[in-house]
C-alpha cells in the first residue's frame, strides 16, 4: 500500500483516480452476441453458454423441483442466517413504501403522484469464484414488495452445469422461481430481447464482471432501463485515533477480497493509527484463504494522513465512495457534510459487512464515483412515480388564461384552444360569473 502524507489538493485528483476501464475492446463482441440472441434467440444463448462456459446445456429454465430440492442442500445454519437477513432486508426496504404525494396546487386544482412497480424486472447475479446469493436477497425482496409482477433471475451455472444451492434458497424464500441457467452478455441479451425461453424485461439490476457491465449499458440502447453502471467494488475508511486499528484493517480487507481489482482507500487524521492498521493488515491478511485476491487490491490501495476533519469531509465528497466507515470522536461533524457516497458505516461496531448482509441496507450500490449522481438500489428502483391530475370548472378558471397566454407566446394555438373550448364552455353555464 502507499502511504501518502497531507497531499496538496492538487495532487487530490491523481490519487483519488480510479484505474480506467477500457471497454471499447468489448463493444464488438457485445455487439456480435447482442444481434445473434436478437435474431436466434435460445439457439444463440445456448450456443454461447457452450462457447464460454463450456457447458452443452439442453434447457435454460431451472425446474420448480429442481429448485426445491437444492435448497434443501443448505445447511440450517445458513437457512436461519440467509432468513435473519432476509427479515431485516424486507423491514428496511418495507418502510421505504411512500405515501402518495398530493396538492391542491391552486384552487380546483388537484395534482397527486403515485408510485406504480416495473412489470417486468431481470436479476443478474454473478457466478465466478464466489456465487454472492446474497445479492438475490438484496433485488429479489425489494422487487417483491414494490409490486413487480415479472421477476426473472439469470445466473451462470457451475461447471457442473447446476446453480448454487444458496442461490436456490435465497431465490425460493423470496418467491422467486423463474430461474435462468446463463450468465454473461448471453444472458443481459436474452433478457433485452427475449427468446423462447426467457421473457424479456423493463429493467436490468445486478452486479457482473466487465462484459456483464458493458452488456447492460447496451441494453439501454433498445430501452431498457439497468439499476446502475458498475465498476470494481469500493471501500473508503475515515479515522482517527478512536478508531481500533484490527478493525480498520479487517474491513479494508473484506473488500479487498472481492476481486484483485476492489479500491480501498484509508485517511486518517492519526501517524500512529496509519501505522497499527498497516501491521494489522499484514496479519490478518497472511490468514485469509483468498489472500492473493486481497493483496492485489491491497498493493493498489492508498493510506492518506491528513491534519483536518475537514480536509476529511472533502477527500470523501471528492472521492464519492461506494462504501464509506466513519471511525472518528467528530462523526456528527463528518455525517454532515457527506454529499457524495453509497451507503455509510458509522463507529467501531459497524463493519460493512453488515450491509453487505443482513443489517437491511442495500448492498448494490454506486461505485466509480457514480456515487455523485446514482442512489444505491432501494424500493423506488423498482418503481415508477406517476402523476395524476384533476382540474374542476373552478380550477379551470383560475389558470385557464395562463395556460391560453402560455400557449400563445409559444405558438402553439391548438394547444390554447384546448382551454378556451373549455373556458367557453364554463362561461356559457355560468352567465352571471
Ligand atoms: N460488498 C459487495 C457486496 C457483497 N459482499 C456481497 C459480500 N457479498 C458490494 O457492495
Ligand atoms: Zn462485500
Amino acid at each position: 500500500m502507499k502511504v501518502i502524507r497531507e497531499p496538496g489538493k492538487e495532487q487530490w485528483e491523481e490519487i483519488l483516480a480510479r484505474p480506467t476501464q477500457r471497454f471499447e475492446q468489448l463493444e464488438d463482441t457485445v455487439r456480435e452476441i447482442f444481434k445473434e440472441v436478437q435474431q436466434q434467440g435460445d439457439r444463440a444463448v445456448l450456443k454461447f453458454t457452450a462457447k464460454f462456459d463450456g457447458l452443452e446445456l439442453d434447457h435454460m429454465k431451472v425446474p420448480s423441483d429442481v429448485i426445491e430440492s437444492r435448497a434443501k442442500d443448505v445447511p440450517d445454519a445458513l437457512k436461519q442466517a440467509i432468513e435473519l437477513a432476509k427479515s431485516n432486508i424486507t423491514k428496511f426496504h418495507k418502510a421505504q413504501i411512500s405515501e402518495r404525494v398530493s396538492v391542491e396546487t391552486s384552487p380546483g386544482v388537484r395534482c397527486w403522484q403515485e408510485k406504480r412497480p416495473i412489470e417486468k424486472v431481470g436479476l443478474y447475479i454473478p457466478g465466478g469464484s464466489a456465487p454472492l446469493f446474497s445479492t438475490v436477497l438484496m433485488l429479489a425482496i425489494p422487487a417483491r414488495i414494490a409490486g413487480c409482477k415479472e421477476i426473472i433471475l439469470c445466473t451462470p451455472p457451475s461447471r457442473d452445469g447446476e446453480i448454487d444451492p444458496a442461490i436456490c434458497y435465497a431465490a425460493k424464500s423470496c418467491g422467486i422461481d423463474k430461474i435462468f441457467k446463463v450468465g454473461g452478455i448471453q444472458a443481459i441479451a436474452a433478457m433485452t430481447f427475449g427468446t423462447e425461453t426467457i421473457p424479456a424485461v423493463y429493467k436490468i439490476f445486478g452486479p457482473g464482471n466487465q462484459y456483464v457491465t458493458v452488456a447492460k449499458q447496451w441494453a439501454t440502447r433498445y430501452g431498457i432501463a439497468i439499476d446502475m453502471p458498475a465498476g470494481p467494488s469500493e471501500l473508503m475508511v475515515v479515522a482517527d485515533e478512536s478508531a481500533d486499528a484490527a478493525f480498520v484493517a479487517s474491513d479494508l480487507l473484506s473488500q479487498a477480497e472481492h476481486g484483485p481489482d476492489s479500491q480501498v482507500i484509508l485517511v486518517a487524521t492519526s501517524e500512529s493509527l496509519l501505522s497499527s492498521v498497516a501491521g494489522e493488515l499484514k496479519e490478518q491478511l497472511s490468514l485469509l484463504p483468498r489472500k492473493d485476491i486481497a493483496e492485489k487490491a491491497i498493493s493498489n490501495s492508498k493510506f492518506i494522513y491528513v491534519t483536518t476533519e475537514e480536509q476529511v469531509a472533502e477527500l470523501i465528497n471528492a472521492y464519492g465512495p461506494e462504501h464509506l466507515i466513519v471511525c472518528m470522536e467528530a462523526e456528527e461533524f463528518i455525517v454532515n457534510r457527506i454529499i457524495n457516497a453509497g451507503s455509510v458505516f458509522l463507529g467501531n461496531y459497524t463493519p460493512e459487512s453488515a450491509g453487505d448482509y443482513a443489517s437491511g441496507t442495500n448492498h448494490t450500490l454506486p461505485t466509480n464515483g457514480y456515487a455523485r449522481q446514482y442512489s444505491g438500489v432501494n424500493l423506488d428502483s423498482f418503481t415508477k412515480s406517476i402523476t395524476f391530475q384533476k382540474i374542476t370548472a373552478d380550477g379551470m378558471e383560475t389558470i385557464g388564461s395562463a395556460i391560453e397566454i402560455m400557449a400563445e407566446a409559444e405558438g402553439l394555438q391548438a394547444h390554447k384552444n384546448a382551454v378556451t373550448l373549455r373556458l367557453r364552455e364554463i362561461a356559457k353555464n355560468n352567465p352571471e360569473s
